[in-house]
């Protein structure tokens, strides 16, 4: 197991870029880089330089800030790709090719030997060009490729002795934990070398895939913020946070958890989005109680329902209680925070009266407060 040492590699400003509502302005891209500084992510994988002009310049006006991550482009596994990376200064270079046969037949027309061919001749030259490169080479859709198959080309790519890193892509989010954590632990054990993980979320186990990866052992895992991407995205850095805070507070100690908020917020502002209320941490209803049972137990000690603690994100708590789930404790709480000294028979009775008019109608805090309010001056008469 890996959770306490691994790294993040937040590749939202690649992997992101792609999702259909991202078009980031350079500024854009400055300040999203600066908050994930912020929060501590060990990595930061940009767009490849070689995509327009303005790619690059972003890779140097990242670069520019000194940031304390290491900037890192994906790019193909082209010769001109690699030089066109180079020429931007970054630290590292994640490289990938297809291995599975729709993309074998559909974007690359290579076979299994080609692959091979094609991959040492790249990394080996990657590596002459640049000694001390993070060097990654990664197979896309790794979980639709044949296993035989894939084993021979990391076996060789690790042969080479030349990359630092194994990705493993499960592009089209098919894999299953059970899977994700066999062939990260066979890589790990076979090659010794550093394993990355990422995973697409079409199917619902991104951030679990993520976690097994980490169970198996891998040392590097992508996320986005929000889980931007193709489609509907990777493992998302708050979610995968949300994970292992879960599992235990420490795995998450070295990062700064308040700049978590901000970043989800500036991200789906540039991207023209809401935060998706059932967003971890930071959608609207991730830390709001509303049964009388659970506002009872919660005002009492907030962790009876709550596995994460907002405080530690700078975030707040919400009870709700214009409702007819609403409890009395609720409604006493309410009395105590206006200041209210109300007697057990009252707070029942407007509790009572709370409930049945929920149940014809909306009723704000605004009305609760005033029927509190009202029931006070009463008490003093
Ligand atoms: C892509 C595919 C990729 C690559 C992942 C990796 C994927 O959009 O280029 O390099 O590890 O999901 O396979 O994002
Ligand atoms: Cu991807």
């Amino acid at each position: 197991m890996s959770f306490e040492t691994f790294s993040i590699i937040d590749t939202t400003l690649r992997e992101g870029e792609q999702f259909a509502a991202a078009n980031f302005t350079t500024e854009q891209k400055l300040r999203i880089a600066a908050l994930l500084d912020e929060f501590g992510v060990e990595m930061v994988e940009m767009t490849t330089p070689c995509a327009s002009p303005r790619s690059a310049e972003d890779i140097r006006a990242v670069l520019n800030q000194g940031f304390n991550f290491l900037t890192l482009t994906h790019i193909r596994c082209h010769r001109d790709d690699v030089l066109c990376a180079l020429e931007t200064g970054v630290h590292g270079l994640n490289i990938v090719i297809g291995t599975s046969p729709q993309l074998m037949q559909h974007s690359h027309g290579r076979n299994i030997n080609q692959i091979i061919d094609l991959a040492s001749e790249v990394l080996t030259f990657a590596r002459s060009q640049a000694p001390d490169i993070i060097l990654r080479f990664s197979t896309e859709d790794s979980f639709r490729s044949d296993e035989a198959d894939l084993l021979r080309v990391y076996l060789a790519v690790a042969e080479l002795g030349v990359v630092n890193r194994l990705g493993v892509a499960d592009t089209v989010g098919v894999a299953l934990p059970s899977q994700v954590f066999r062939l990260v632990e066979q890589l790990r054990r076979l090659t010794g070398l550093d394993v990355e993980f990422h995973g697409h979320n079409d199917s619902g186990c991104a951030i679990a895939n993520a976690c097994a990866a980490l169970e198996a052992g891998a040392t590097h895992v992508d996320t986005t913020v929000l889980g931007i991407g193709e489609r509907n995205g990777i493992t998302p850095l708050g979610g995968l946070i949300a994970r292992l805070y879960t599992l235990n507070r420490d795995y998450v100690s070295r990062y700064h958890l308040p700049a978590l908020p901000e970043l989800d917020m500036a991200v789906a502002l540039y991207c023209h989005l809401e935060i998706p209320f059932n967003n971890y941490i930071t959608g609207a209803s991730a830390f709001s109680h509303k049964a009388g049972i659970h506002t009872k137990a919660v005002l009492t000690n907030p962790s009876t329902y709550e596995a994460l603690n907002p405080d530690d994100f700078g975030l707040g708590r919400q009870i709700q209680i214009g409702h007819r789930l609403t409890g009395w404790n609720a409604i006493r709480h309410r009395a105590q925070q206006l200041g209210l000294n109300l007697d057990d028979e009252a707070l029942r009775a407007i509790t009572r009266l709370v409930k049945s008019c929920a149940d014809s109608d909306n009723i704000s805090l605004q009305d609760i407060d005033r029927l509190l309010l009202q029931e006070a001056r009463q008490c003093q008469e």
